[in-house]
This record gives C-alpha cells, sequence and structure tokens, in this order.
C-alpha cells in the first residue's frame, strides 16, 4: 500500500517514539524500509553465521577424545542449527523467504562471520571455540536481546542461553587440558594463539569504519558499538586466561589504570577485510561443503513441499 507524504511522515514520527519508548516493533508494525534492510541483513547474516559455524566444529564430532567430550560436542553442534532455524524464521518476518537467504549464502552476496573461515587442526581448538568464540558471541549478542525488532530479540534470549552454556563447556574444556599434562597444556597455549586475534575481529570494523553502527544503535537494533563490545571481550577474556595459567598472544597488552581497561596491540585489518572478502584460510573449503549439502538436501526440501501440498489438498477437499 503506497502512503501519501503526510501519512508517511506519521507513520515515521510513530515508528520513532515507539523505538524511543523501547516498545517493540513486530512484523506487521509500519517500518522504514531502510529499517527492514539492515534487519534482514544482520540477521541473516547471524543465521547463516549459525549453519557455516557448524562446519569446524563438526569436523571433531568423530574424534572427540571420550563419550562424554562426544556428547557435549554433538549437543552443541545441534544447538548452533536450531540457532540458524530461529534466525532464519525471524528473518523471514520481515518478507525474504529462506530460499532468497540461501542463495545470497551460496552466491557469496551475504555474508557471515569471519570467525568460521579459520581452521581446527587439534582438539583444543574445539576447547578455543566454545571460550572465546562463544563468549564474545554472548558479549556482542546479550545486548541484542534488547533490539527493537521483536522476533529478533525474543529468539536472542533463548540463543544466548545455549550460547553462555557453550562458553562454559568451552572454558572447562581448556581448564582440563590446561591441568593436564605439558602436552595438553601446549595445545591449548596454542590454540589460543591462534583464534585470539581472529576473535578480537569477530566485534566488526573499528567504530570509525563500522557503515552500520550509528543508523542501527539510533534504530536500537545495537546497543553499544562494535569496539565498546570488543574492550568488554578483552577485559573479561585476559582474566580467564590468566585463570588458565595461559598467555595472551600480544606483547603490547597492557592494563590500563587510567580508563581502567585492558590496551592490546594493533589488529590486523587487513586480515579481517581478507578474510570477509572471501580469501581466508577456509572460505572456499565452508562455501564448497555449505553448497554440497544444499545439493544434497534438494530431496528434502521437494518431499516436504509435495506432503504439505497434498495435506493442504486434503483439507480443502473436507472443508468443501
Ligand atoms: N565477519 O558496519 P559494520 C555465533 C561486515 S555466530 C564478517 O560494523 P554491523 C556462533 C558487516 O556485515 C557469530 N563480516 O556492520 C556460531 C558489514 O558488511 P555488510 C555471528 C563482518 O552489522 C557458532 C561491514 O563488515 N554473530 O554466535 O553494524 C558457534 C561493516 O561492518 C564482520 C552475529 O552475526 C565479521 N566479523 O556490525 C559459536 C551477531 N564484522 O553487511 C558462535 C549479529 C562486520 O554491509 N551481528 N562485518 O555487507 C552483529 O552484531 C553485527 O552485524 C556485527 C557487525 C557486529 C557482526
Amino acid at each position: 500500500m503506497s502512503h501519501s507524504e503526510n501519512e508517511l511522515a506519521e507513520l515515521g514520527a510513530a515508528f520513532d517514539a515507539n523505538v524511543a519508548q523501547e516498545k517493540k516493533i513486530e512484523p506487521k508494525d509500519w517500518m522504514p524500509e531502510a529499517y527492514r534492510k539492515t534487519l534482514v541483513r544482520q540477521i541473516s547474516q547471524h543465521a547463516h553465521s549459525e549453519i557455516i559455524g557448524m562446519q569446524p566444529e563438526g569436523n571433531w564430532i568423530s574424534r572427540a577424545p571420550t563419550l562424554r567430550r562426544k556428547v557435549g560436542l554433538l549437543a552443541k553442534v545441534q544447538d548452533e542449527a536450531g540457532h540458524g532455524l530461529y534466525l532464519y524464521s525471524a528473518a523471514e518476518t520481515l518478507g525474504t523467504s529462506r530460499d532468497q537467504m540461501d542463495a545470497d549464502l551460496l552466491s557469496g552476496k551475504a555474508k557471515y562471520s569471519s570467525i568460521f573461515n579459520y581452521p581446527t587442526p587439534t582438539w583444543a581448538d574445539i576447547g578455543a571455540i566454545g571460550w572465546l568464540i562463544d563468549g564474545a558471541a554472548i558479549t556482542n549478542q546479550i545486548p541484542i536481546c534488547r533490539c527493537s525488532y521483536g522476533p529478533y530479540a525474543r529468539a536472542m534470549i533463548r540463543i544466548c542461553k545455549e550460547e553462555s552454556f557453550h562458553q562454559r563447556q568451552g572454558f572447562e574444556m581448556m581448564n582440563t587440558l590446561c591441568r593436564g599434562t605439558a602436552e595438553q597444556k601446549r595445545m591449548a597455549q596454542d590454540a589460543l594463539n591462534r583464534w585470539w586475534w581472529p576473535s578480537v575481529m569477530m566485534f566488526g570494523p573499528p567504530d570509525g569504519a563500522s557503515q552500520h553502527s550509528d543508523q542501527n544503535m539510533a534504530w536500537r537494533i545495537k546497543r553499544f558499538s562494535n569496539d565498546e563490545l570488543r574492550q568488554r571481550y578483552i577485559d573479561m577474556t585476559v582474566r580467564q586466561a590468566d585463570f588458565l595459567g595461559l598467555d595472551i598472544p600480544d606483547t603490547d597488552l597492557k592494563w590500563n589504570e587510567e580508563s581502567g581497561h585492558y590496551d592490546i596491540g594493533e589488529i590486523d585489518w587487513d586480515e579481517f577485510w581478507k578474510v570477509v572478502k572471501g580469501d581466508g584460510p577456509c572460505n572456499r573449503q565452508r562455501l564448497a561443503h555449505r553448497t554440497k549439502a544444499h545439493d544434497d538436501g534438494a530431496w528434502v526440501r521437494e518431499a516436504a513441499v509435495a506432503y504439505s501440498d497434498k495435506q493442504r489438498a486434503k483439507q480443502r477437499q473436507h472443508a468443501a
């Protein structure tokens, strides 16, 4: 339905007032097109990250060192699949189909988190992902539980609960390795050395280079800037590394008395953009694997559609 200029001004003012009063915006409410677009972008990218994020960890399910570890990892990877599904559903409420989102992922048009383009060569990587990556994810995502868009905010509540459990599980795995043999401790340190900087980059470009932050903070999609969340994560994680007896691989890391935060060395933004643009260590492998899984699943989608068509025809017959 098209609106006159006056109507649009009124709708816009009502929308802004609702956001300012912390009222949730729901799928059938009027919203600016740019708000809808940025939400589809962020939520679908988030969903893709959960789905692609199953690959580096799934790689270890068949090689987990004990039955207990296998069960824990299997459950975690299944949780990530569930998160992807809630998030795709939340994005669908904005009028974009799942098929469209899948196509955008597979064509490389849509992004997913840079972090999942790094390899997992040892078992300690599984502990490091839970500890660091889920730790970064909850730091970023807890504020999204208060996002102005209702379906995204509600999906995030459950997701954050599960991610918090994953973070504890990963930390417990790292703690076990750190209190184990010298070789296990060395593996844990090696994993931290490889995951630390990518996890710090996960929060996105620095505030001056973040193109969406200002508008999305005004719309209360985001509550804190990329650098604010990155700092929160660093302050929390440095102390946890200390407890584990591990060294953060940054010779410039130091406590800043004045700011009350840790200062870190230079982040390699060239590496970040290279990975974001598709040229990281595992980008091609991740997309090829996802494309194959999508193609292999075609018969399931076709069967589901055929079944639902049949059910609908039956209901129509029954109603006639
Ligand atoms: N990787 O203007 P900016 C998980 C892009 S999954 C790739 O600051 P924004 C988990 C950004 O998209 C973790 N691209 O953007 C799963 C934009 O490009 P476009 C994923 C990145 O949206 C399994 C451009 O750079 N979490 O939790 O305001 C196991 C400029 O950036 C990245 C989420 O997705 C990156 N790291 O802020 C364990 C959370 N960073 O879109 C854990 C939801 C930036 O214009 N998303 N870019 O082409 C967000 O909170 C925000 O989208 C971001 C970026 C903080 C990521």
